[in-house]
């Protein structure tokens, strides 16, 4: 199991599926999800017109359209409430189904933006350990084993997340 972090625009990054950072509605906004509808083309808001939504902490599969990525995976993150709001099992659910999705898609490759560390509020560096902690064993779990990385934005969160990273790494 490879994780690697990189900062950039995700739209950009040669894998086999990108993770967008949805809504409830699949019918794209702003941040990356913007970003994401933006580079795929108008084809990829036909195809998720036909999903009928997606609920918090789950996520959906489309083709990935003008992108390099020959899939999306749009997941849908909680809005951060203060932390005792079932704000971290949701955003583990929405790894563990955003893997599941790789698995049965043979997908070798994925990346995930920051999910919910945008306009949803989740603080990066907890939300950072869930991404972490959730990837490593849900592989585990279901047996797959492509290679994930973490596209930063910001360089200041690249560097948030670069010291989360190295924790992580030295403590598994
Ligand atoms: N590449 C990588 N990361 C990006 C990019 C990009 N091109 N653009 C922004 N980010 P957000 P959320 C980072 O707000 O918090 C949308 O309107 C950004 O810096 O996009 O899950 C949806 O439709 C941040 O760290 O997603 C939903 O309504 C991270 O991506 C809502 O926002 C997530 O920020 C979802 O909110």
């Amino acid at each position: 199991m490879q994780i690697d972090l990189v900062c950039g625009d995700i739209t950009q990054l040669k894998v086999d599926a990108i993770v967008n950072a949805a809504n409830n509605s699949l019918l794209g906004g702003g941040g990356v999800d913007g970003a994401i509808h933006r580079a795929a083309g108008p084809e990829l808001l036909d195809e998720c017109r036909k999903l009928n939504g997606c609920p918090t902490g789950e996520a959906k599969i489309t083709s990935g359209y003008r992108l390099p990525a020959k899939y999306v995976i749009h997941g849908v993150g909680p809005v951060w409430h203060g932390g005792d709001k079932g704000e971290s099992a949701l955003l583990a659910s929405v790894y563990q189904h955003a893997l599941t999705l790789c698995e049965q898609h043979q997908i070798a490759s994925v990346a995930f933006p920051a999910i919910s560390c945008g306009v949803y509020g989740y603080p990066l560096v907890e939300a950072t350990h869930v991404a972490l902690h959730t990837i490593d064993e849900t592989s585990k779990e279901i047996g797959w084993s492509g290679s994930v990385t973490l596209c930063a934005y910001a360089d200041s969160d690249h560097l948030v997340m670069q010291r989360v990273l190295a924790d992580f790494r030295a403590e598994n």
